[in-house]
C-alpha cells in the first residue's frame, strides 16, 4: 500500500529523474501483457511471448495518490520498460478522457519514446519524446505512449482530477496506426485491425 497524499496540505515528492520513480511510493499500477490481451496487432507474436516467457511487464505507473476531483491537479509517472511484440514497441493500453475536453501535459525523463495521439475521426499524430520534450495532448484526443529505445522510457503526466479515463473506446477500435521497429527506425504503420473488436478476453 502507498501513501495517500492529504489534498488540503501541502506536500513534496521526490522525483527520480533516471528511473521515473516517485517518493513516497502512492498507487503503483503495473501492466502485464494479460492487461493488454488483443491490443498488439501480431497475434501470433503476442502467444509466443506467452509461451516462452509467461506474462511479461510491460509498463508501471506511479501515481501519486489524490482523489480525482475537479480543481485538483493529479500527476503520475509512467515507466514503459523496452520490448518489442512482433515488430510493434511495448506501449500503454492508452485511452481518451471520460471528460473528452480534458487536457494534458506529458514532460519526457529517461529513455526514448512515441506520444501517438488519435482523433475521433481516426486522424494519428506521432511526437517523438525524449528527456526534456513536453508535449501537449489536445482536448478530444486520445493517448498512448511507447518506449522506442532499448532503455526503459520515464515520463510525467499532469492532467486535471475530473477527466477520467475511458479505456473502452480504443480497447474495442484501437489506434489507426502501430508503431513498429523498421529500417528507419521508428515507423508508423497502418493497424489492419482497425476498428475491428480486437479484445479477446
Ligand atoms: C497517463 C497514463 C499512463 C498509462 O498518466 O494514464 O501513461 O497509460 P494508460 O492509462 O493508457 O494505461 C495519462 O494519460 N493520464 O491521463
Ligand atoms: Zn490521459
Amino acid at each position: 500500500m502507498g501513501v495517500r497524499m492529504n489534498l488540503m496540505e501541502p506536500f513534496e515528492t521526490a522525483l527520480d529523474f533516471q528511473t521515473g520513480v516517485l517518493r513516497p511510493a502512492g498507487r503503483i499500477i503495473k501492466r502485464h501483457l494479460s492487461d493488454m490481451r488483443g491490443m498488439y496487432a501480431d497475434a501470433n507474436a503476442e502467444r509466443k511471448v506467452f509461451e516462452s516467457e509467461g506474462d511479461r511487464l510491460i509498463y508501471e505507473v506511479h501515481a501519486v495518490d489524490l482523489p480525482e476531483k475537479t480543481g485538483l491537479v493529479l500527476y503520475c509517472t509512467t515507466i514503459i520498460h523496452p520490448g518489442r511484440i512482433g515488430a510493434e514497441y511495448h506501449m500503454t493500453k492508452g485511452h481518451f478522457h471520460e471528460k473528452r475536453d480534458r487536457s494534458e501535459l506529458y514532460l519526457g525523463l529517461a529513455g526514448e519514446g512515441y506520444l501517438l495521439l488519435q482523433a475521433d475521426d481516426g486522424t494519428v499524430r506521432g511526437l517523438p519524446m525524449a528527456r526534456g520534450t513536453m508535449a501537449y495532448v489536445p482536448p478530444l484526443w486520445a493517448h498512448r505512449t511507447a518506449n522506442t529505445d532499448d532503455e526503459p522510457f520515464a515520463f510525467l503526466a499532469v492532467w486535471p482530477g475530473d477527466a477520467g479515463h475511458d479505456y473502452g473506446t480504443i480497447e474495442q477500435s484501437g489506434f489507426a496506426k502501430l508503431l513498429v521497429d523498421g529500417e528507419q527506425r521508428v515507423n508508423l504503420v497502418d493497424n489492419p485491425n482497425y476498428g475491428l473488436i480486437t479484445r479477446t478476453t
